[in-house]
């Protein structure tokens, strides 16, 4: 059993103000795994007067100084990269495999990348007699989501820390570990009092009080899009700079050249990745309809051939992360059987054999654009192939959406690839494949309107001043 019952703020462990705690279950054997305590406006008040105070002096710390530190947490994040392993497959059922590797090393991944940006960072540069400076924006209150939780702490975090802003990270209650032990991290190495804060507990209630809060100057928010639009209400008054990313329901296109079995069969197993609990997931997958039979057929098999079971074994995909994500997504799969999508692989209930856990079944559809299925995000493993009659089609369909955060397209002709992923309206475009930690990562339309990772995180965290007549 883990318990977590202190919050980090101003360089120390302290109890919440007023005691309340919340039990954290494990979401592959619905059993309590552990405890955590849930902070009241109160716990804000104190952890927003630390960043404030601490914003002084590390706002006026060089380049150098914060690149020693940086350092120091990458020192510490290595030492820990096991446990924070342990503790993502424990509170959101990453598979082991997963969680020790592409989870964690998400969170190294970015932080090295922040490292080597801060190096060459233009803080300052001078056009023709105006000075253009950027400066950190201030307090900043970063709220996350558990899906990748390090991952969307460390998009946050690092360049927060490289910019000279201070701040209050509030994780998502179902993945609270993690954070916890990352802010472990951030003391081990010596970050100074009050520069990282640590407030567990609910979002309506102290991510609110975060929202709200007249001392804070910023909010970056990962999450659902109704709750990112609370976010920005409430922010409004005190007009804080607030970035949102949000969700997608992104278009996957195998052009008709693409190496189809092959195409078909990765987008389906990536898609079911991190139990489709993914943001930038490939959840619509658009085929020539002349090629649907074999894409349904690809499709199915690579599915079928998920192996999904306790994230402690050997296996590709664990549970979604809680009772009340399995019953949406079962909600999505009798939705997509009543408006008559053809189910060809996977469908309702858990998998044979499991019975404990939030187990779904790899789910693929073949649908239309035009069905609830192909235009909410479900967020669990479902997949609705759609067909397209050519390049044209494909385009408008994959455009027709409310969302815009990723796109993929595969194909042989690399040229034709990059002329189709240029007209995608969309922030991250996988041509065959790829990953950069120094590409933007953000969203066009609903997906939000921020850009993380790489040099592109910093500009979130800066304000821009010019002196005139300086040169
Ligand atoms: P959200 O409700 O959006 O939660 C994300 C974070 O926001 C959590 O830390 C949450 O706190 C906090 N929060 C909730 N209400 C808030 C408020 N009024 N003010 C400030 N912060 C608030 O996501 P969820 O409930 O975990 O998932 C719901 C749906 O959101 C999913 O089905 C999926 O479609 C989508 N989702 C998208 C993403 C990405 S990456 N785009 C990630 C997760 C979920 P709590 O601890 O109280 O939850």
């Amino acid at each position: 059993m883990r318990e977590y019952l202190k919050f980090y703020i101003d360089g120390k462990w302290v109890d919440p103000v007023e005691p309340k705690t919340a039990d954290v279950i494990n979401p592959a054997t619905e059993e309590v795994s552990g405890r955590i305590s849930l902070g009241n406006t109160a716990d804000v008040n104190k952890a927003v007067a630390a960043a404030r105070k601490a914003f002084k002096t590390w706002s006026q710390t060089t380049r150098g100084q914060r690149l020693e530190i940086l350092e120091a947490v990458l020192v510490q994040y290595e030492k820990r990269q096991s446990d924070i392993g342990d503790a993502i497959m424990e509170e959101m059922g990453a598979p082991s495999s997963l969680a020790q590797g592409f989870h964690v090393f998400l969170g190294s991944g970015h932080l090295k990348t922040v490292i080597e940006v801060l190096r060459d960072f233009k803080f300052e540069e001078q056009r023709g007699a105006t000075r253009i400076v950027k400066e950190p924006i201030g307090v900043c209150a970063l709220i996350t989501p558990w899906n990748w939780p390090i991952n969307q702490i460390a998009v946050k975090a690092f360049p927060a820390l490289a910019a000279g802003c201070t701040m209050i990270l509030k994780p998502a209650q179902l993945s609270p570990y993690s954070a916890q032990i990352l802010a472990e991290v951030i003391d081990a190495a010596g970050v100074p009092p009050g520069v990282f804060n640590l407030l567990q507990g609910s979002g309506s209630l102290i991510g609110t009080a975060l929202s709200t809060h007249p001392d804070v100057d910023m909010i970056s928010f990962t999450g659902s899009e109704s709750v990112g639009v609370e976010i920005a209400k409430n922010a409004a008054p005190t007009v804080k700079r607030v970035c949102q990313e949000l969700g997608g329901k992104s278009p996957f296109i195998v052009l008709d050249d693409a190496n189809l079995a092959k195409n078909v069969a990765e987008a389906t197993s990536t898609m079911m990745g991190n139990s489709g609990q993914t943001c930038s997931a490939g959840s619509r997958l658009l085929v020539p309809n002349a090629r649907m039979d074999d894409a349904v057929k690809a499709a199915r098999e690579a599915a079928e051939s998920v192996t999904v079971g306790d994230p402690k074994g050997n296996c590709a995909m664990g549970p979604v992360v809680s009772k009340g994500q399995y019953n949406i997504i079962q909600q999505y799969i009798q939705k997509g059987l009543d408006e008559g999508a053809t189910l060809i692989a996977g469908g309702l209930g858990r998998p044979a054999g499991l019975d404990r856990g939030w187990y779904v079944k790899p789910t693929v559809f073949v649908g239309t654009n035009d069905m609830v299925i192909a235009r909410e995000e479900i967020f669990g493993p479902v997949l609705v192939v759609i067909g397209y009659k050519d390049i044209e089609h494909a385009v408008e369909i994959a455009n027709d959406t409310d969302f815009g955060l990723a796109g993929y397209v595969s194909g042989a002709d690399v040229e034709q690839c990059r002329a189709v992923g240029r007209r995608i309206r969309a922030g991250w475009i996988g041509l065959n494949g790829g990953f950069d930690f120094h590409a933007a990562f953000g969203g066009y339309k609903r997906s939000g309107n921020g850009r993380e990772w790489g040099e592109f995180g910093f500009h979130e965290y800066l304000e821009v001043k010019s002196l005139l007549g300086y040169g």
